[in-house]
């Protein structure tokens, strides 16, 4: 009976395990041809060659710190395009005695061509503009998004 106990408490917990670390991948969360923008979507702004960009995140809000961000370009249809090689920086002109600040995110590439997820240190909250660049077979553009961290 005592070890019936302790086997079902050791299975329940083994669940839960499972279940916080599908949490932490972010499963079903993942970009498709046909639903490029992961999660809900930040901004989005024209990038040039007919193409939009689309910043999103798991909220919907850019927060103060570290956090995952997703970029998606799309075509005027809103399938996901190639762009190839993406930068993304977060850049607040300077602020009376405060230095201008850039916080670069550092981007990888997703199963699905066009989206890019990123991880990015925000370091406050307040106005940001959103530089994005990119070059590759869609082109060379470029397209700035002003964002609010909260
Ligand atoms: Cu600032």
């Amino acid at each position: 009976m005592r070890k019936q106990l302790f086997v079902s408490g050791a299975i329940i917990s083994l669940l839960a395990l499972i279940a916080i670390a599908g949490a932490a991948c972010g499963s079903g969360s993942q970009p498709t041809t046909e639903n490029p923008v992961i999660g809900k979507v930040i901004k989005t702004g024209p990038a040039g060659n007919g193409l939009t960009v689309t910043l999103s995140s798991d909220t919907g809000t850019l927060k103060s710190g570290e956090q995952e961000i997703y970029l998606a370009f799309t075509d005027a249809s809103g399938k996901p395009v190639d762009v190839g090689s993406v930068s993304f920086n977060n850049r607040m002109p300077a602020m009376g005695s405060m230095a201008e600040m850039n916080n670069a995110a550092t981007l990888t590439t997703t199963g699905t061509p066009g989206v890019y997820r990123g991880k990015i240190d925000v370091e406050m909250a307040g106005e940001w503009q959103s530089q994005i660049a990119y070059e590759g077979p869609a082109g060379k553009g470029k397209a700035t998004l002003s964002v609010t961290a909260r």
